[in-house]
């Protein structure tokens, strides 16, 4: 048995999780955390809110409130998401706890007091016109390197940690003035005393994955440069130093170090030790674009400590959503705690982990998700399951039948499903999530074959051992089932477990004992239902709703020229007739006269504030140039002129006469 020390990349608390988060680490470290604690390994998977820093120091200026007033708002809605999802996370914490202050005053001293960090005259960007230094995100402009849009302490674009000093073209975020550039001090960390000890660190160790490896590397080619502690602002975790009066550590020092303040608090509730764990094996779930800094600084870090470094740091590859770029700002995201209001969170965890390996770029699309729930999970392992639960009912009293004489199919069904558990393991531990869940998807397709092919239903009147082998067979895979979807769908897998009567699935080497024959099962329930098209064309729609509306926000400052205006041919127009559109509480389809020869076929998000009649011969502006559209099935060629928040509809004066251009 070994023990493992698992943790996934702390959130920064100025927002809730989306679909990424999921997907890049909380997923895999808990399908590996499941898995491994399965196999009795014991493990601790630690997690922490990361609370400092410019990005809710930033929002908290924004919304004129106190940088822990944001930070608390969204730790509380990220425990909730993460709950949602079942991420088994033995011990979640915060970075403004008090253990966690003193671990990471403590770590800064050791080091600074062993020489290993230094202070240093520099100089920084300071704002003239709101009178601060500009650390990080409080200055913007363009990368160094690749020249794309980048936050000072970041480029997205390249993956490059940043000095602001470095951007060209920067700017306050505050109030878009160019910094100036002013002295000031310091504290810096010895990184480049540590390029050698990296370069072993990154070539030798067999663990480590390609994509980290290869960045890892280039970077270590470019030679590195000494790491800047510390910044001047108020919100974060002082410097532990006399002499440093109202400065802060920088947040990503310490935001590693919630690794190890997450792991304490929880030694001091469980009285186990958790430094055992990392002395073992060490796993750092995190995304792509924090490589470097897993890779680079936290590595250097704990060779100055004198620590034990990393011993697996697996980074997962971004997701986009419906072939696009995700972005909070432009609201082009899908929020947790939304699609758990609506979806069982099993089947988005099914999704995110078969749709590709963590190591590639994958793409969240609602239709994809529809086809993977419907002729996946529906069609191959539920109705698997719910053919094997129902016929064992009927023909076999819920029990499971005897096994003799079994035919060369037989056997060679028997043979996938003992060695499902192993195989599937093997992936798993092996960081290759997405090929275990296929080889149980694959042995759950192979159930399906050999249930329609042994022919039960006919067998019952004609050859009774042969269905009697047929139900056996589909019974143990049933419970194989079970054990092998458990880190991966760990509610569905307690529902098949439930069914069949199994308390708990803690052990994975149970996977392949059969059930004895007699052994009663339950009665079955629908494990996995259809999502209805209706249902993604809904879904579709909202999220080019949240994207229009987060547009029309971020744009009422940008002008447009008469030009643009002149592009857009509003006309006045007449209702002629309105009925609902089923199934869709918001639209309604109107057929509207502007004055051309046929009526236009509108749809408009109106039935909530109207019904059909009030409609009927009312004068409205209209959109006569948009792109026809389908909305729910229904062509649209047009748009109403209605507010969004109360559908209050633009009419215009009785003079204006069917047809009419408004400008
Ligand atoms: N808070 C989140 C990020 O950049 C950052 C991770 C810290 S892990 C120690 O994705
Ligand atoms: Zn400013």
């Amino acid at each position: 048995m070994s023990k493992i020390f698992i943790s996934c990349a702390l959130p920064y608390a100025n927002g809730p999780c989306h679909l990424g988060h999921i997907r890049s680490t909380y997923l895999p470290a808990d399908i590996y955390a499941r898995y491994n604690r399965m196999v009795g390994n014991d493990v601790l998977l630690v997690c922490a809110t990361d609370e400092h820093g410019t990005p809710i120091a930033v929002k908290a200026d924004k919304e004129n409130k106190k940088p822990i007033e944001i930070s608390k708002r969204y730790h509380d809605m990220i425990v909730k998401d993460v709950e949602s999802m079942n991420i088994s996370l033995d011990n979640f914490t915060r970075t403004t706890d008090e253990k966690h202050y003193e671990i990471a005053k403590n770590f800064f001293k050791d080091l600074y007091d062993n020489g290993f960090i230094y202070r240093e005259d520099i100089q920084q960007l300071y704002c003239p016109n709101c009178n601060k230094f500009l650390p990080d995100r409080y200055v913007e402009g363009l990368c160094p390197v690749c020249g794309s849009e980048a936050r000072g302490d970041h480029c997205e674009k390249c993956g490059r940690a940043l000095d602001p000093t470095e951007l060209d073209e920067p700017h306050c975020i505050t109030c878009g003035t160019t910094p100036v550039i002013k002295d000031t001090f310091q504290y810096a960390f010895k990184l480049s005393d540590f390029e050698d000890d990296l370069k072993d660190y990154i070539q030798n160790n067999e663990n480590l994955p390609a994509n980290v490896k290869n960045y890892a590397s280039n970077w270590l080619n470019d030679g590195l440069n000494d790491w800047i502690l510390t910044r001047d602002m108020d919100w974060g975790i002082p410097v532990p130093l006399e002499e440093a009066k109202g400065k802060v550590l920088y947040v990503w020092i310490e935001a590693f170090l919630g690794y190890i303040s997450s792991a304490s608090q929880w030694s001091e509730q469980s009285g186990k030790k958790w430094e055992e764990y990392w002395d073992d094996f060490v796993v750092h779930f995190i995304g792509k674009d924090i490589i470097y800094h897993h890779s680079i600084f936290w590595p250097g870090l704990l060779k100055a400590y004198g620590c034990k470094l990393p011993d697996m740091i697996y980074a997962g590859e971004f997701l986009s959503l419906e072939g696009e770029k995700m972005s909070t700002s432009k609201n082009w995201v899908i929020w947790i705690a939304d699609f758990v209001k609506d979806y069982d969170p099993d089947l988005l965890r099914y999704y995110l982990t078969i749709n590709a390996p963590l190591n590639k770029d994958s793409d969240f699309s609602w239709d994809d998700f529809q086809r993977r729930n419907n002729d996946e999970l529906a069609d191959v392992i539920g109705n698997f399951l719910h053919r094997t639960f129902t016929f064992t009912r009927k023909y076999f009293d819920s029990k499971i039948p005897e096994y003799a004489n079994p035919s060369a199919e037989d056997e060679e069904f028997k043979k996938a499903i003992e060695e499902l558990p192993a195989i599937a393991g093997e992936y798993i531990s092996k960081f290759e999530f997405r090929e275990g869940l296929l080889e149980i998807f694959k042995v759950a397709k192979k159930g399906n074959k050999y249930f329609n092919d042994q022919e039960p239903w006919k067998a019952v009147k004609e050859d009774m051992q042969k269905a009697a082998n047929c139900l056996y067979l589909s019974n143990q895979l049933a419970k194989t089932l079970a054990y092998t979807l458990k880190p991966y769908l760990p509610t569905k897998a307690d529902a098949i477990a439930k069914i069949m009567n199994i308390d708990d699935l803690s052990e994975w080497k149970d996977a392949s004992v059969f059930l004895p024959s007699g052994y009663e099962i339950n009665k079955a329930k629908p494990l996995f239902k259809k999502i209805d098209d209706e249902v993604i064309e809904a879904e579709k729609a909202k999220l080019q709703e949240n994207l229009k509306e987060s547009s029309e926000d971020e744009n009422m400052s940008d002008l447009i020229s008469i030009d643009d205006f002149d592009e857009v041919v509003i006309k006045i127009g007449q209702v002629l007739e309105a009925e609902k559109i089923e199934k869709s509480d918001k639209l309604l389809k109107l057929q509207v006269d502007i004055g051309e020869e046929k009526p236009r076929q509108i749809v408009a998000g109106l039935a909530k504030f109207y019904s059909p009649e009030e409609l009927v011969d009312r004068k409205v502006c209209v959109v006569a140039n948009l792109q026809p559209a389908k909305l729910f099935g229904t062509l649209s060629q047009g748009m109403i002129l209605a507010t969004g928040g109360s559908g209050a509809l633009l009419s215009p004066d009785e003079n204006g006469k069917v047809g009419e251009r408004i400008q």
